[in-house]
């Protein structure tokens, strides 16, 4: 009988049983010494061939080496199930069971979501203006200095440009392309449509995102909304301009809220007026919103000049006309009483919430 071969055997096949008893990562990590490394079996074995002739030491030093190849690939085998098995364990504990869910679901109720405050006074007003006859439309927020400014009579270098602090765009020749600072010049837009189309008159209203380098405050953004309303008839005086703005400020406020025109100067419209209503936080007694002037104003407005008519190709002595610009976000925070515009912007949810 062949001794050394029948212990490599043995050895063996005692081996490949431990593994099989082995439960986990951690301890086959601390038994794989004593199955395949330098506490083994095969170890041991190893040292007792020192008594074997050479040829035999050679041949039996070739079997031991090959079976303890056999039980490395089976310790890394068992490693590979174990690992497998492990992470299988974690998964089944994490996994969610959608019943639970949906119960939770029920209990706690999940917020779908809603209209920004300053999006649905946008639809609101665009309501109060269509039920009054006027059409909605829009124009771009990247405008030339010609639809923003010189249109608008306010040619290069005019002293007035300084009533809006402008975001120039890095297109072009410099400072000929800007972010709008007023929504006036859809006024533009919207009647050089009508006389390519030859469809005055025009009633409309066109609301949109505005940019100036304003700092913000209480009653600033940098980014704000405008709500522009142009009318082109015939006839049209400054009694309709009044009337409108007058019926605007009741179907918007309610009769509760005074407003008034205050004499102003904008280069597009002759004569101007700026127009204001009470401010609702302090009700007209004064306070840090108005600057304690008890009034806020939402907009200004005017009749059209007619150099403006004159650059877009309408008769002044046939058309006549109104236009006004109010800030949505001023609109908003009359009517909400919010002491400082900035909340609209911030994104408080315990703010947002309040208009769901
Ligand atoms: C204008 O922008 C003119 N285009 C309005 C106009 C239109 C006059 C048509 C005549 C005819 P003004 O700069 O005053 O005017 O701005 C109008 C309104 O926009 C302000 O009354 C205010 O309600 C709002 N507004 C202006 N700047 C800001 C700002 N930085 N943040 C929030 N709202 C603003």
């Amino acid at each position: 009988m062949n001794v050394p071969l029948d212990q490599i055997t043995t050895i063996t096949s005692e081996a490949l049983a431990a593994l099989a008893g082995v439960e986990s990562i951690e301890e086959l990590d601390e038994r794989v010494a004593s199955i395949v490394g330098k506490r083994s079996a095969f170890a041991a074995v190893q040292k007792s061939f020192g008594s074997l002739e050479p040829d035999e030491r050679r041949t039996m030093g070739a079997q031991l080496q090959e079976a303890r190849r056999t039980v490395e690939v089976a310790v890394e085998s068992r490693r590979a199930q174990l690992r497998a098995a492990q992470r299988a364990a974690m998964l089944d504990a994490d996994r969610l069971d959608l019943g639970d869910v949906v119960v939770a679901a029920q209990t706690w109720p999940v917020s779908l979501g809603h209209a920004g405050l300053v999006d649905s006074t946008q639809a609101e007003l665009e309501d109060v203006f269509v039920a009054m006859g006027f059409t909605v439309a829009e124009g771009p927020e990247v405008e030339s200095d010609w639809y923003n400014f010189e249109a608008l009579n306010i040619p290069p270098a005019h002293p007035a440009r300084g009533m809006w602090d402008t975001f120039y765009v890095d297109l072009g020749d410099p400072e000929t392309v800007v972010l709008r600072t007023h929504t006036s010049p859809t006024q533009v837009h919207l009647m050089e449509a009508a006389v390519a189309n030859n469809s005055l008159p025009i009633h409309s209203v066109a609301p949109g995102r505005c940019y100036r380098r304003d700092t913000p405050d209480a009653r600033h953004l940098a980014a704000f909304h405008q709500i522009e309303g142009l009318i082109v008839d015939r006839d049209i005086t400054f009694a309709d301009l009044a009337g409108t703005i007058e019926t605007f400020t009741r179907a918007y406020f309610g009769p509760d809220i005074e407003s008034r025109l205050r004499p102003a100067f904008f280069p597009f419209t002759e004569p101007s007026a700026e127009f204001e209503v009470t401010c609702t936080i302090c009700r007209g007694t004064g306070c840090r919103t108005c600057s304690n002037t008890g009034w806020i104003e939402l907009g200004g407005c005017g009749m059209m000049d007619p150099a403006v008519f004159e650059a877009v190709g309408i008769d002044p002595d046939v058309w006549s006309g109104f236009a006004f610009g109010f800030g949505i976000d001023r609109c908003a925070q009359m009517k909400h009483e919010l002491s400082d515009m900035r909340a609209l912007v911030e994104n408080d949810v315990r703010f947002l919430g309040q208009f769901a």
